[in-house]
């Protein structure tokens, strides 16, 4: 989230600006607690007295400064702590976060004041936006503050840290993006499973503080006034959470159709690699041979499904390998695809501060992000691009949340956000949709485009990637809702997770597991306590966007065909909507965009309605579904 001009001012003038709140919060404080004194002699207004309207948008204006201030100081520690991983920085981390938590629960309960004042809507949503601006809530003890803080700050640097030795030779052991690779490119059932094996022994050690952290959050989120973390989640759509749920519901129900018969096709092409007795018939996928470590995408085992006689497409990792096209360069595609619809480049700071690559004398968190400092133009993405296709896209994916976070860094801070959080994460990956062979040829990144005959192994691939994740975009969420509920305990956690990833994915484990093991916690964003939901929408959003933005740009033929490369119409439609920021109900953001206000998954069906074709007439004869 970016920033407001007054944070150009001088550090004694921000200082200064502290005390003056200071005064204000206090003598608001003691009117709240002061018993209501009457005076029928006094014509000024009794303490305790019902506050103005006047009062409530001070109050929330001094309030978003005074955030915005302490979230620029906490997410430079985080920069930092996330860049360089040591218990220092960590420690210097914690304590800025708990700063933010303990402010953000002092100014929701003093915000409570105001709870039956009439507020034009813009004051009545900062408000609602302020209780939810954290992602988890701190309850007011200051003790519990810090532990929670310190725990979700070690948290996040054990996964970066996390770290598997496959022997006793230090010269053996491997990071993640080394472990990823193994599950990417090997086909050695043995050599697979050792390495999601060993992937997962970073998780236990965090069972019990995550547990802990379940406990503290549900604490903060009790006394502002939500059921638990995951109510408080569902609470930021802008509609009746219970509603919220629902509409994942008929979401999923729209597009479990195409994830089924993908699985099915992908089921029976994997036993013919591997064999029946290791992939049966109608029973899940074991989870370590889909070519990524959570069975998330899987676009990496995509040669050992490519439909038989068709080409397997443009080797977008080929090109980059051929072109020696390194980290930064890949970024500047990145960069120069926005700039085509019309957006200023990125600042000279966006290149001297990222990282664009794993430094090989630390510990780093690789998990790709994108960050804005200073809520202004100091924007920077952290990630440890390898040469591949995969990178490449996820290179558009951070550089949509930086496009995004510049485009509303006018508005108000508290609403410097996207619509919903599945706007954020669905930005840039709209724009790598335009990531077709045409464009690519255009860029001079490969040489021929692929005949329309081969579109379906262009799908396949696509949906490799967009389809096979909807179901993990979805399960992540529903097993943390249930474990801040309390429905699902921590002796079960374990449990639960296998459940729900056998029910909505169709995968399994590949070894027995038991609850000693913390396998929700091998993935990053359970540690690091970032929702998942709005990944799921961001796979829905991001066809309708889509749709929209080739439509926009005159484009009639089939949508896996359009780029929007260079489009400046589209680039300004696409403008606008990111400019509402979370001023307004993403429903507006969504219309001013698209035209509609509902999130549809029929672009994502009409997308791949030819493969969808093409997959039942393979998997006739073959098993579809599991048991
Ligand atoms: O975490 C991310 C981004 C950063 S917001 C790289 N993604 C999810 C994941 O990696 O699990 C993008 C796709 C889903
Ligand atoms: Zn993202």
């Amino acid at each position: 989230m970016p920033s407001i001009a007054s944070f150009q001012r001088s550090s004694l003038q921000r200082q200064l600006g502290r005390v003056v709140l200071f005064v204000v919060l206090m003598t608001a404080m003691a009117r709240a607690q002061s018993p209501m004194k009457i005076n029928p002699s006094s014509s000024t207004k009794p303490l305790g007295a019902q506050p103005t309207v006047a009062e409530a948008k001070r109050f929330i204006e001094q309030a978003e400064t005074r955030l915005q201030d302490l979230w620029i100081k906490s997410g430079r520690a985080s920069w930092v702590a996330e860049n360089f991983i040591t218990e220092d920085t960590e420690s210097i981390s914690a304590d800025a976060d708990q700063a933010v938590k303990a402010a953000t629960a002092q100014l929701a309960n003093q915000a409570k004041r105001f709870d039956r004042l009439q507020l034009p809507p813009d004051v009545a949503r900062k408000f609602k936006l302020l209780k939810l601006s954290v992602d988890i809530p701190a309850p007011h003890d200051p003790a519990a503050q810090a532990e929670l803080a310190k725990i979700a700050a070690s948290l996040d640097g054990d996964y970066g840290k996390g770290t598997w030795c496959p022997d006793d030779k230090k010269e053996n052991c491997k990071q993640l993006p080394d472990i990823e690779k193994i599950l990417a490119k090997s086909h050695d059932p043995k050599e697979l499973l050792a390495a999601w094996q060993g992937w997962h022994t970073i998780a236990p050690p965090m069972r019990k503080r995550y547990t802990r952290l379940v406990e503290l959050g549900n604490q903060g989120a009790k006394e502002m006034g939500f059921a638990d973390v995951g109510a408080m989640w569902r609470s930021n759509y802008d509609m009746p959470p219970d509603d919220f749920s629902k509409e994942l519901d008929r979401l999923w129900i729209q597009v479990r159709p195409l994830y089924v018969s993908l699985h099915a096709y992908v089921r029976w092409k994997l036993a013919e690699q591997y064999g029946k007795d290791v992939v049966p018939e109608d029973a899940p996928i074991p989870a370590h041979l889909l070519g990524n470590m959570w069975a998330q995408e899987w676009n990496n085992i995509y040669p050992l499904l490519a439909p038989a006689n068709a080409k397997t497409g443009p080797d977008v990792d080929a090109a980059l390998k051929a072109k020696n096209i390194d980290a930064k360069a890949m970024v500047h595609y990145g960069e120069a695809f926005f700039t085509s619809l019309g957006f200023e480049p990125l600042p000279s700071t966006f290149w001297e501060r990222s990282l664009f690559t794993k430094p090989r004398d630390r510990d780093v968190v690789c998990h790709s992000s994108a960050w804005s400092i200073d809520y202004k133009d100091d924007l920077r993405i952290k990630m440890c691009i390898e040469p591949t296709a995969e990178d490449f896209a996820t290179v558009h994916h951070e550089l949509g949340h930086n496009f995004y976070q510049r485009a509303y860094n006018n508005l108000p801070p508290l609403f410097q956000n996207s619509a919903n959080d599945g706007f954020h994460e669905a930005i840039g990956d709209t724009i790598a949709l335009s990531v077709t062979p045409e464009y690519l040829q255009k860029i001079g990144l490969i040489d021929t485009v692929p005949p329309v005959s081969e579109d379906i192994a262009l799908l396949l691939q696509r949906s490799l990637d967009k389809v096979a994740f909807l179901p993990f975009g979805l399960l992540v969420d529903q097993w943390r809702w249930k474990v801040f509920s309390g429905e699902i305990k921590p002796a079960d956690y374990n449990k639960s997770w296998w459940e729900l990833r056998r029910k909505y994915q169709g995968v399994a484990p590949p070894i027995p597991r038991s609850e000693d093991d913390f396998d929700a916690g091998a993935k990053y964003h359970v540690d690091a306590n970032v929702p998942y939901t709005r990944y799921f929408l961001a796979t829905i959003l991001q066809f309708q966007f889509h749709r929209a933005l080739c439509k926009e740009a005159g484009y009639t033929g089939p949508l896996n065909r359009c780029s929007i490369y260079g489009n400046k119409a589209a680039g300004a439609k696409l403008a606008k909507m990111l400019a509402i920021g979370e001023s307004r109900p993403w429903p507006d953001a969504l219309e001013a965009m698209t035209g509609q206000r509902q999130m549809d998954a029929t672009a994502i069906l009409d997308y791949f309605a030819p493969l969808k074709k093409w997959l039942d007439e393979q998997n006739a004869g073959h098993k579809v579904g599991w048991n």
